[in-house]
């Protein structure tokens, strides 16, 4: 038999990319419907990275399955927070193309908003989501 390897724990984690979604100043919010512990709350539109898939490429995707838009991924927001195991949330800046339709509610959202800074803190968002949420209020204020 061959000896397994063994197992270093936290090395097999998946990422969960989110998108910062900008547009003239103002950050998308997206409200879930689903599951049931996560609806009503607000977030950051994403999803899962799939195997060999690059997470730029995968934000892309998820835009536009979820919100039927065709957005480019602009930079990685500093840092990384920890999910459910083995889910960790990376976010990234990003902005509709020229041409894109607005976004709307596809599927596990029921409630989109376009919220200028001085909002961005009235919506409930994910506990998950605040740090990003936090690093990307601080800079749209800093320009
Ligand atoms: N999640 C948290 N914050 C986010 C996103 C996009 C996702 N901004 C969490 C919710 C789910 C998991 O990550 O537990 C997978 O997300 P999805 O595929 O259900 O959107
Ligand atoms: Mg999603």
């Amino acid at each position: 038999m061959i000896p397994s390897t063994p197992k270093t724990p936290g090395t097999d984690r998946i990422v969960v990319v989110g998108a910062a979604l900008l547009d003239g100043g103002r950050l998308l919010a997206a409200r879930r419907s689903a599951p049931a512990d996560l609806a009503g709350r607000w977030e950051l539109p994403g999803g899962k990275v799939e195997p060999g898939e690059r997470p730029e490429d995968a934000l892309v995707r998820e835009l536009r399955e979820e919100l039927g838009v065709d957005a480019e991924p602009v930079e990685r927001v500093p840092g990384q927070w920890p999910l459910r195991t083995p889910y960790v949330l990376q976010v990234w800046t990003a902005r509709l193309r020229p041409g894109s339709p607005a976004p709307q509610p596809l599927e596990d959202h029921d409630e989109l908003r376009w919220l200028t800074p001085d909002r961005i803190w009235e919506v409930d968002w994910l506990d998950q989501d605040v740090p990003a949420v936090r690093e990307v209020a601080d800079a749209i204020a800093s320009g």
